[in-house]
């Protein structure tokens, strides 16, 4: 792939935006590249996603430089709707964990991007851009869902309006991302989570992460019953049959993902 570079670490897959003279700004190519990138995930048994970015930045949202040979009469909701959102809606329905490391200022789509995986470990130097504002635009990619949801209602307005950069120890007090290492700390603080994710239950993980994003629209007498019918689901697996063995043996359990 010209746009992105795919490492594999065992089970777990990093996927690296790997525009870096442009901040991983998003293209056409960036965009429906990623795209395949999570269908061969699903297809190759990946058990724990990463997306990092290549450089400084973790990535700068909507190429602008690319933007400028559209015409007068470009259709956003189309391409809205065949670029970034199946890229949101592709992570959201991969039931394994996706953890963003965020290696440097994540800004626009970039940052939505961020949002939309289910965890986020971030450098200590990078900051957080809503971007949209500033050109006019509207927060896309699922953001005006995550923002809200994760810092409530009135520091999402602040974050599109007022705009100014979130540095990353704010981002950890709001609870944008899950943790702040050091930059020479990202790879080895990633590679923890990912490992042990990866070896872990897969089936029980990805139904945990289904639960969770599906309990935001539910009563509680729905989501009991939700948890009930994916409980169903994860005692029948083997991992969980190993669990309880290698509780009884006192060993560590040995999960295959099934
Ligand atoms: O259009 C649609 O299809 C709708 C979808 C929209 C989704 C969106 O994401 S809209 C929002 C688009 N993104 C932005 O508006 C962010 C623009 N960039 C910035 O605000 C800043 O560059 C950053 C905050 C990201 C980083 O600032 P800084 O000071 O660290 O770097 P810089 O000096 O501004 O940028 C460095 C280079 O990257 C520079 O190139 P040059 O001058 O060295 O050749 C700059 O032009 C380039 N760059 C940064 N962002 C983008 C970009 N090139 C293309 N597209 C970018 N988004």
């Amino acid at each position: 792939m010209d746009t992105l570079r795919i490492d594999d670490d065992g089970a777990a897959r990093t996927i690296t935006l790997n525009r870096p003279d442009d901040l991983n700004a998003i293209n056409d190519k960036l965009t429906f590249e990623l795209q395949d990138a999570l269908k061969a995930v699903r297809k190759d048994k990946v058990r724990c996603l990463v997306i990092t970015g290549a450089g400084r930045a973790f990535c700068a949202g909507q190429d602008l430089k690319s933007v400028q040979g559209r015409s007068g009469d470009f259709d956003f909701a189309d391409a809205l709707r065949t670029r970034y959102n199946p890229v949101v809606s592709g992570i959201r329905a991969l039931e394994i964990p996706v953890i963003a490391a965020i290696n440097g200022v994540a800004a626009g789509a970039g940052w939505s991007l961020a949002l939309a995986c289910d965890l986020r470990i971030s450098v200590s130097t990078a900051k957080f851009v809503s971007a949209f504002g500033k050109i006019g635009l509207v927060p896309d990619s699922g953001m005006t869902q995550t923002l809200p949801r994760l810092v409530g209602m009135a520091r999402a307005l602040e974050i599109a309006w007022i705009g100014d950069p979130i540095p990353a120890k704010t981002a950890l007090e709001w609870g944008l991302v899950n943790k702040v290492v050091e930059p020479d700390g990202l790879a080895e603080a990633t590679r923890n989570w990912a490992q042990a994710l990866a070896a872990g239950p897969t089936k029980g993980i990805g139904l945990t992460k289904r639960a969770m994003y599906v309990a935001w629209n539910n009563s509680l007498d729905q989501q009991l019953d939700y948890e009930a019918q994916l409980q169903g689901i994860a005692g029948q697996t083997r991992d969980y049959r190993e669990g309880v063995q290698a509780f009884i043996d006192k060993r560590n359990p040995e999960f295959l993902g099934e």
